[in-house]
């Protein structure tokens, strides 16, 4: 399986998070892609290549315009006040005391662009997003051309992105936009698989309206875990989309058992949509040590994971989310491919 992987993701660091009341380094950080990379190549997964370049046409039919100029906007904007440091926001438009209008300043942009203070912003940020981007649209471009399955080494993730909201250490859904752009290229229908140990609230909010993408969520139930408003069980879609969205919510403590029965309940719902094209949202946050999640996936059971996803037999694109316990993160998300490919 070929890797594809930028090294500009590297600009995007040095960023801080509230954590528990206080604020830390982010969990998101470069090692994490340079590990897995890493991985790639000690287990021999393929050849590593670079993005190639594509405009944000694609991008546009899954994101807001207003959205999508604001994110190269936001650092500059920030600058331009004589600030360093971590642009983050800190005033959110709730319903009943908003009104649909973008602010021109730049704590309010931020705050109307975003559902948490989560995605934050340095002066490498933008350049990062968009070298991620192209990594998940060189992955679909490669799997338009014929190929079985790849694996796009996104960095910064992108699952927690809605069409107009920042959030969750993503900025541009990578998944969406590649689902977006297999839609276009010949596959009447195509599947997003998330198995992020966090519910893909961004990647539902974005396609829950629709008949043709479907969207299946494995994810800690947000009864108890972030992102909290969005991801239990009766969320099935509205419209065109009715029954085109699956979750399937686990609780704190999840181990393998448990989580392989819901992913084939998941891997019957794809089969039964008939996708031509399957998107995996990778996260590997659902490991024992993840040091922000709570489920109990060990290193070898991961290629398991793969091997499961791979019996659908469907063009496969890895687009890599979250996983924060950052040694293992190389062995974990590559045992999902390898067991894939075996
Ligand atoms: N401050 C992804 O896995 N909550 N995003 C952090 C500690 C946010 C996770 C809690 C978790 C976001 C892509
Ligand atoms: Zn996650």
């Amino acid at each position: 399986m070929r890797t594809i992987y930028s090294p500009r993701h590297a600009g995007h660091a040095g960023n801080v998070e509230l954590n528990s009341g206080a604020i830390v380094p982010a969990f998101e950080l470069p090692r994490r892609a340079e590990i897995i990379r890493d991985r790639v190549r000690e287990v021999g997964l393929g050849p590593i290549e670079a993005p190639r370049e594509f405009d944000l046409s694609v991008a546009a039919r899954v994101h807001d315009r207003g959205y999508l100029d604001f994110l190269p906007r936001a650092w500059p904007m920030w600058a331009a006040e004589g600030r360093g440091g971590t642009a983050m926001p800190f005033v959110f438009p709730v319903p009943g005391l908003r009104r649909d209008r973008p602010p021109e300043d730049i704590d309010g942009l931020l705050g109307f662009y975003a559902f948490d203070a989560g995605a934050t912003f340095v002066e490498g940020t933008w350049d990062a997003v968009r070298a991620s981007h192209d990594v998940a649209l060189t992955g679909a471009a490669l799997l338009a051309e014929g190929e079985r399955a790849v694996f796009s080494l996104c960095r910064p993730p992108g699952h927690h992105a809605g069409s107009r909201f920042a959030g969750g250490y993503c900025f541009v859904n990578n998944a969406a936009v590649a689902a977006e752009y297999l839609r276009g290229r010949g596959h009447e229908r195509v599947t997003v698989l998330d198995i992020d140990y966090h519910h893909g609230n961004g990647t539902q909010e974005i396609f829950y309206a629709r008949g043709d993408v479907q969207v299946v969520n494995l994810h800690a139930d947000p009864v108890r875990e972030y992102p909290y408003f969005l991801g239990h069980a009766d969320e099935r879609g509205t419209g065109a989309g009715e029954g085109a969205n699956l979750n399937l919510p686990l609780p704190w403590g999840t181990g393998i058992e448990p989580f392989m029965a819901a992913l084939a309940t998941g891997l019957a719902a794809i089969a039964d949509f008939g996708p031509g094209a399957l998107v995996v949202s990778l996260g590997v946050d659902t490991y024992r040590e993840d040091p922000i999640s709570r489920f109990q996936l060990d290193t070898p059971d991961y290629p398991g994971i793969g091997a499961a996803v791979a019996a659908l037999g469907l063009p496969t694109l890895f687009v890599m989310e979250g996983g924060y316990a950052v040694e293992p993160i190389g062995a974990n998300a590559v045992g999902v491919l390898t067991g894939f490919e075996e």
